[in-house]
């Protein structure tokens, strides 16, 4: 693990543009995100690139489908991609395109330093071509005559061309792998590589004659040729730092970690290194200052149990629903749902099944009681307990300090790996430690016996304290909620890990409430209860009474407190609501439509002046007022903010 404070340079593949972005692209760009944040958590000095990859065939082909030049078409879909970034807060520090001066001024440059050395040769080729993949296929990899991955038939093409010396460096590679155990991670994607390099490893093809292809970086040593795209491409990462010598690619170079999909492992884990070995050999330069340090590999996207398609379209939908359910979310979802390195589904029931079980429910939740209990309880503010109330704290099942030294060693080495569902698993420990914590501690119940004030005033500054660290270590995974819980516990100007410490804030602090964090979404890929026609019972039914009738009863906001689910009952909730002046228990028969932390926080309506009742054991000192059709139920709530107690007629 590498100590906090370091260099670190990260990239994404930089992405075709004949594609809108999707799904795929917005999964490496999210989690290339969340990395960078943390890393700037952390203290590190990052450089966070990503970028579009704009030359070959598949771009030229697509400009003369929509009858615009190839610049054209890069100008626009490249912005594409740039403006889906910036709607998802994604936090790039620079965006490269290969149709960049900076970039074909690099490529050159190095391609002119590899044919003075001597590690380009004209050569003659004949091969089956796809232009799907833009590459030759050799014999055994064609399947019935056709593109193993496009089922189109090949062209066979004959032509003299550039050549790389790549197979050289066969030997060196296959060493530099086994010396080097992370160098090319998970382990998975290492050994297929080691398996690929049993076989003799090619020379590389580095040109396309212009006759065939103009949309590409011109040779500088011959100009009848342009530059193959997979050549041009992978030196992105190198040229956005300025190339060698360059001051930038001199600090960020020597920590280059690259993230990419599976699709793209060859290219990057044999092209890539042996170029980059050819450019120290031409330069004169150690081969370590010029290999990249790590290549992380992810797996692929499925959608609903099927191969990802751009032809259907189902890979840019699923990509659209950051717009329905919000940025957190959706970043939230994919980073939780694919195990770094292994493929994954995605199904909008997935998504939302996880929205409201671990946004809403355990972490929204957590933020709405937490803040509503210190606001009614501690009267909006938290101190740090003394000697003797604090030594009671430590003795109070969870252990909060325990629980955070654990998640936060666990997330340090998920993080370490890629494991970003590994290291959000470890943070939503942490969440479920603290809402046992309030359900042991019942801060509801202390607050009944004045003499237990000082350990009521301990429990409420942990719950404090625990959303101050949950907002620092959420950061980097859910920017936008993190910044409302830490602004919610008064914390303000940029997080740092090192304060996400257990009591790392000595003084008091004011809280605010925080509700709604992840509101809970219905599950439109259920089908909805009932025929879908309005059966609400017909209003007029019931026979009339006089006004002075319904004057009895009296009606009164009041504030949902706490909540729990009484035992043994699958239907009923015990509510603690308070009326102003005084705290009620109230038991409803809402459970199998409301979590127990659904209602903390909300302002309701109850009946106050109904004779207590008991319901499996427990009394019931009131009434809520709830509205029901089809099978679904809705809790009554105020929409416009009054105190709890206010009289409602
Ligand atoms: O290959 N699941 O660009 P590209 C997960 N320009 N990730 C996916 C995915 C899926 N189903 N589909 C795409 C190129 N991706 C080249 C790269 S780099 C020097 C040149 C992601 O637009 C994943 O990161 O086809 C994959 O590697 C990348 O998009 C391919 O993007």
């Amino acid at each position: 693990m590498t100590a906090p404070g370091t260099t670190f340079y990260l990239t994404t593949p930089i992405y075709y543009i004949n594609a809108a972005p999707h799904l795929g692209h917005a999964y490496t760009t999210i989690v290339g995100d969340a990395m960078a944040r943390w890393r700037r958590l952390r203290g590190d000095d990052v450089w966070f690139l990503t970028g579009t990859d704009e030359h070959g065939d598949k771009i030229a082909q697509a400009a003369a489908r929509a009858g615009v030049t190839p610049q054209a078409l890069a100008d626009r879909n490249s912005a594409a991609f740039r403006e889906s970034w910036k709607q998802l807060g994604v936090t790039n520090d620079d965006f490269i395109r290969t149709t960049e001066e900076r970039h074909t001024r690099v490529v050159q440059d190095i391609l002119q330093k590899l044919w003075t050395a001597g590690e380009i040769y004209l050569g003659r080729y004949g091969g089956h071509y796809c232009s799907g993949c833009e590459r030759f296929y050799t014999e055994k990899e064609i399947v019935d005559g056709k593109c193993p991955d496009h089922q189109t038939p090949l062209t066979w093409i004959e032509e003299e061309n550039y050549f790389f010396r790549m197979s050289k460096y066969q030997d060196w590679l296959v060493r530099t792998i086994r010396e080097r155990p992370d160098f090319i991670r998970p382990e998975r994607y290492r050994n297929e590589i080691l398996g690929f390099l049993r076989d003799p490893l090619q020379d590389l093809s580095i040109s396309r004659p212009k006759t065939r292809l103009e949309w590409g970086i011109p040779l500088p040593f011959d100009d009848r040729y342009v530059t193959y795209v997979w050549f041009d491409a992978l030196i992105n990462y190198v040229s956005a730092l300025g190339g060698p010598g360059d001051a930038r690619f001199e600090k960020y170079w020597p920590h280059a970690e690259h993230l990419i999909g599976k699709d793209i492992l060859k290219p990057h884990a044999v092209y890539w290194p042996c170029m980059l070995k050819a450019l120290a050999d031409a330069l004169g330069r150690p081969e370590d200052e010029l290999l990249f340090r790590r290549l992380n590999v992810h797996g692929y996207w499925n959608i609903g149990g099927h191969k990802m398609s751009k032809s259907i379209g189902n890979v840019v939908e699923a990509y659209a629903l950051k717009d329905t359910y919000g940025n957190d979310a959706f970043r939230y979802f994919v980073m939780r749902e694919m195990a770094f390195g292994l493929d994954a589904d995605f199904s909008e029931e997935a998504f939302v099944a996880r929205l409201n079980a671990e946004l809403a429910n355990d972490l929204g939740n957590l933020v709405s009681r937490a803040t509503t209990l210190i606001a009614t309880f501690g009267g909006g503010r938290v101190q740090p307990p003394d000697g003797v109330s604090g030594a009671w704290l430590a003795a109070q099942p969870p252990d909060l300090a325990v629980e955070l030294a654990k998640c936060r060693a666990a997330v340090d080495a998920a993080m370490d790996e890629y494991a970003f569902h590994r290291a959000l698993g470890a943070i939503w420990d942490m969440v479920g430690a603290v809402n046992r914590f309030v359900d042991v501690q019942q801060p509801w119940a202390l607050a009944k016996d004045p003499a237990r004030r000082p350990q009521l005033d301990a429990v409420l500054w942990a719950l404090g304290e625990s959303l101050r660290v949950l907002g620092i270590i959420l950061a980097p995974f859910l920017p936008d909620a993190a910044a409302r819980i830490r602004q919610a516990v008064d914390q303000t100007g940029e997080a740092k890990l090192a304060d996400a410490t257990w009591g790392g804030r000595a003084a008091g602090a004011a809280v605010q409430r925080l509700s709604g964090l992840f509101p809970r979404v219905e599950d439109k890929t259920k089908p909805a209860a009932g025929t879908g026609a309005a059966t609400a019972a017909p209003a007029t039914e019931t026979p009339r009474i006089p006004k002075d009738h319904f004057a009895r009863v009296e009606l009164r906001v009041a504030e949902v407190v706490a909540a729990e689910v009484v035992p043994k009952s699958k239907k009923l909730l015990k509510l603690t609501v308070s009326l102003g002046s005084e705290q009620r228990t109230v038991v409803a028969g809402i459970a199998e439509h409301y979590a127990p932390g659904d209602l903390v926080g909300k302002k309701i309506v109850v009946v106050a002046n109904l004779e207590p009742a008991k319901l499996m054991g427990v009394e019931s000192q009131g009434m809520i007022l709830a509205g029901s059709a089809d099978g679904r139920l809705a809790v009554l709530t105020v929409d416009r903010d009054l105190p709890p107690g206010a009289k409602v007629s």
